[in-house]
């Protein structure tokens, strides 16, 4: 038995933030019902095409575990569908733009009436208040929620990072909610209301950010590199470059072959336990003892001194060869891996957490699994659906049409075309 199994998920999510969370509970076990707009589905089943016909990896690897309906909700019978699938679900989900889903006419009341039961989950760009009916990007908010104003080098623009935070990490803020939401509703027997505002999500994630940004008031920022090279601070948590946050000096230094192969560096922190044996390790066995150099304070101004001659050392090795020596010895290193690595790494493979599906229409190919693992609940990975490949079963097993009723359905052009050949 599947944790979420008996769930049903209608899940009106699109693009990448609230698919990220469907494909999540659907990984968990909940039977996740993805509603798509008639012939033409989620918008990316057609963004970033590789293989030409097929759906995209943009949405094949986003939707795994989950069963596809054509319905188009602004028709009348389709309102009718869409009523009934509220009736059935326990959670409905949906990353419209602000509005749409009440101008189809499913406000959060109408569907309480529905169904007092149904927990109603939505990821919005921002919360209420002056940007509330602003339509938001994975970058819009990681700008908004302060990740790109501390991301990047000091002497540079903000800069964007490649974790989708804004997107990912706002669907599994949401999807947090919604179990928990689940969770109350055992004892309340009530739906809820979650909503999480992709600004919250990227805040939430930034936090230590908000941390520094008030112990700014006590005093410059010992731990920032900007500290160590006398650069005054301003009125902002400044941009840290790949500082480590957590107050241990940290960077990027390069290693073997760095010159052909663009990943070929490590990440390195000096942490004040491990001083000795990165000394011993390096060669330079005096600075355990020598003035200036053997106790952390005292090594804030001579950061770049020190990395520079660490790298000296890390030039000689590979990533992997650095990280086979350090981690023996707990200094804490670790080695940059590209996605062509991670690609390969058969560690991952067999915890699942990298996976190869098979697809009709695009053959096998990779993909993230379930980075949450459940010993009772393993997740297994299944392929994404095919736009409307499970219309029909949806319409009679979860909703009870048969007969007359069910070809009026389908007839009044609400569900698109029935796909009775549907490939496995
Ligand atoms: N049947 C009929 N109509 C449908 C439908 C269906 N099955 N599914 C969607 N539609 C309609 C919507 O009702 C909406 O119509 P109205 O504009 O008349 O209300 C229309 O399709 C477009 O929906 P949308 O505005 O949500 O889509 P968009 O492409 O214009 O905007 C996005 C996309 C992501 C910017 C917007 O949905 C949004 O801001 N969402 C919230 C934040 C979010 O999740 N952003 C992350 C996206 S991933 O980077």
């Amino acid at each position: 038995m599947k944790a979420l199994e008996g769930i049903k998920i209608l899940d009106f999510t699109h693009v990448q933030s609230g698919p990220t969370c469907t494909q999540l509970l659907a990984w968990f076990g909940a039977d996740v019902i993805k509603v798509e707009r008639p012939g033409v589905g989620d918008a990316t089943r057609k963004q970033l095409v590789d293989v030409p016909g097929a759906d995209s990896l943009y949405f094949t690897m986003l939707n795994h575990n989950k069963r596809s309906i054509e319905l188009n909700s602004k028709n009348e019978t389709g309102k009718e569908v869409l009523t009934r699938l509220v009736e059935e679900c326990d959670v409905l989900v949906e990353n419209f733009a602000p509005g749409a889903l009440d101008r189809m006419g499913f406000s959060w009341e109408r569907i309480q009436q529905i169904n007092p039961r149904l927990i109603m989950a939505s990821i919005k760009g921002f919360g209420p208040g002056k940007y509330e009916d602003c339509k938001v990007y994975e970058n819009v908010a990681q700008c908004a929620g302060g990740s790109a104003s501390t991301t990047g080098f000091l002497d540079g623009p903000p800069t964007v990072t490649g974790a989708q935070i804004g997107d990912s990490g706002t669907g599994l803020h949401l999807a947090l909610g919604i179990v928990t939401a689940l969770f109350q509703r055992e004892k309340s027997g009530r739906g809820q209301r979650v909503t999480c505002a992709m600004q919250d999500g990227v805040l939430n994630l930034a936090r230590v950010k908000m941390r520094d940004q008030q112990r700014l008031a006590a005093g410059p920022l010992k731990e920032y590199s900007q500290f160590g090279e006398g650069i005054p601070f301003a009125e902002a948590t400044p941009r840290a470059g790949n500082d480590s946050g957590g107050g241990q000096p940290g960077r990027i230094l390069k290693c073997k072959g760095w010159e052909q192969d663009p990943n070929a560096y490590t990440y390195f922190i000096i942490q004040a336990a491990v001083w000795e044996k990165v000394c011993d390790v390096i060669g330079e066995p005096e600075w355990k003892t020598k003035e200036g150099y053997a106790k952390p304070p005292e090594r804030l101004d001579k950061l770049n001194e020190i990395f520079d001659r660490i790298e000296e050392w890390t030039m000689t090795k590979t990533k992997f060869e650095v990280m086979d020596i350090c981690n023996p010895l707990d200094i804490p290193v670790g080695p940059i891996l590209s996605m062509k690595e991670i690609s390969e790494d058969e560690g991952l493979f067999a915890t699942g957490t990298m996976v190869k599906v098979d697809h009709p229409e695009r053959g096998e190919y990779l993909s993230v699994g379930c980075p949450i693992k459940l010993s009772d609940s393993p997740a297994q990975v299944r392929r994404s659906p095919l736009l409307g490949e499970h219309t029909e079963e949806i319409l009679t097993d979860v909703l009870g049409y048969g007969g007359d009723d069910l070809e009026r359905v389908i007839d009044s052009g609400a569900v698109g075309e029935i796909k009775r050949d549907a490939a496995d």
